[in-house]
């Protein structure tokens, strides 16, 4: 009997391991990095670098995925900073064995208008006029199609490059904003924020440079921002949340039903709205249980007198409902999916009713 496994059932071969010696090159690279940098004669900075090892799989593979594997790493592998660490097995995988590289792709995007936003509207429950819209990222890549955010987004948040992206969605959602208004439709515009950018000191000033530019005033514009977002540093988000606030700008709480922020956490917190999360909404005619988690979250906004939008809203049964427990917007399918922005231009002139 041949005693090899065949060879579907064999388990992949292990990542080669790194040498030691490879190790010490790289720490020795990152100390030359390091030092001190003296700005404008005052403020002194410590400089550091950070290396990633990612060895490639064997002469035939291709180098991108080695180099992703090791960009990644300097941003995921290394939560305290020192300065050299190795992708292994087992770290968080990549969409790269489907040939897309977003890491070098990326700022050619951003560079490109390939990045472009879907608009899905948001109607208010009152008298069905449509209040706004959530901007959506789409990449219309050159190679690979139209990708939604859960093609790139994951690689996209564990690096650096979630500042200059959520800045270019800032920027066309504002622009937007702006012309809609610019030809008489009072429209807002939500954009979706990551940890990151609330990590970022720099977040508030920029998005109020952007709204200047656009001539925008800045209670049109929405950030969303989760539960799970604010936990991770809560100190450091209330700061950056505290200052877009101070700028005008609204802020939500998307998904809402689905982390684990305690009451005492979102009442400091200077928030307008709460999204449910549509995990509730769309069942919530079908489920007891889901009606009053819906029903109950509608009152404990209202009374923190905050506004409430439904997403998930996927029939007509379910809009009135929600209607009649008195939530004020709502967002889903039954409205309608997110669109382009001439097809969503179409779709405001022939609304569901
Ligand atoms: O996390 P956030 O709520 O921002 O996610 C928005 C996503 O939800 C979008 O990708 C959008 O396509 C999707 N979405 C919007 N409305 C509905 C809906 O009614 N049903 C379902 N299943 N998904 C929806
Ligand atoms: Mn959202």
């Amino acid at each position: 009997m041949d005693a090899t496994l065949a060879p579907e059932t064999r388990s992949p071969a292990p990542a080669p391991a790194v040498s030691w010696s490879l190790i010490r090159i790289a720490q020795a690279v990152a100390l030359l990095l390091a030092g001190w940098l003296i700005a404008r004669r005052r403020t002194s900075l410590e400089v550091t670098g950070s290396l990633g090892i990612g060895r490639s799989a064997g002469p035939s593979e291709d180098a991108a995925p080695s180099l992703l594997r090791a960009s990644l790493i300097v941003y995921t592998g290394n939560p305290d900073l020192s300065a050299v660490s190795r992708h292994r097995p087992g770290k968080p995988q990549l969409p790269v064995s489907e040939g897309l590289n977003v890491l070098s792709d990326l700022p050619r995007a951003l560079s490109t208008d390939e990045l472009i936003l879907h608009y899905q509207p948001i109607v208010s429950l009152g008298d069905g006029s449509v209040r706004g819209a959530e901007g959506l990222v789409r990449w219309e890549h050159p190679q690979h199609g139209l990708l939604g955010p859960g093609s790139f987004m994951q690689v996209v948040e564990q690096t650096g490059l979630i500042a200059p992206l959520t800045r270019h969605v800032l920027d066309r959602a504002i622009s937007q904003c702006a012309r809609w208004r610019d030809s008489g439709q009072e429209l807002s515009v939500a954009v979706n924020l990551s940890v990151r950018n609330l990590l970022d000191q720099d977040l508030a000033d920029d998005i109020g440079s952007l709204l200047n530019r656009h001539s925008l005033p800045p209670d049109a514009l929405q950030l969303e921002i989760t539960e799970s977002m604010i936990m991770t540093d809560p100190d450091s988000s209330l700061r950056t949340l505290v200052e877009l606030s101070d700028l005008g700008v609204e802020l939500s709480v998307d998904d809402f039903g689905t982390g684990y922020s305690s009451l005492a956490n979102l009442r400091r917190l200077p928030i307008d709205q709460l999204k449910i999360d549509r995990s509730f909404v769309t069942p919530m005619l079908k489920d007891e249980s889901d009606l009053i988690i819906v029903r109950s979250t509608i009152n404990l906004a209202h009374d923190l007198g905050l506004r409430i939008v439904a997403e998930g809203v996927e029939d007509r049964a379910t809009l009135i409902r929600l209607a009649s427990l008195g939530a004020d917007l709502a967002q889903g399918y039954h409205l309608s999916r997110p669109l382009p922005v001439a097809a969503f231009e179409d779709w405001r002139r022939h609304p569901v009713d």
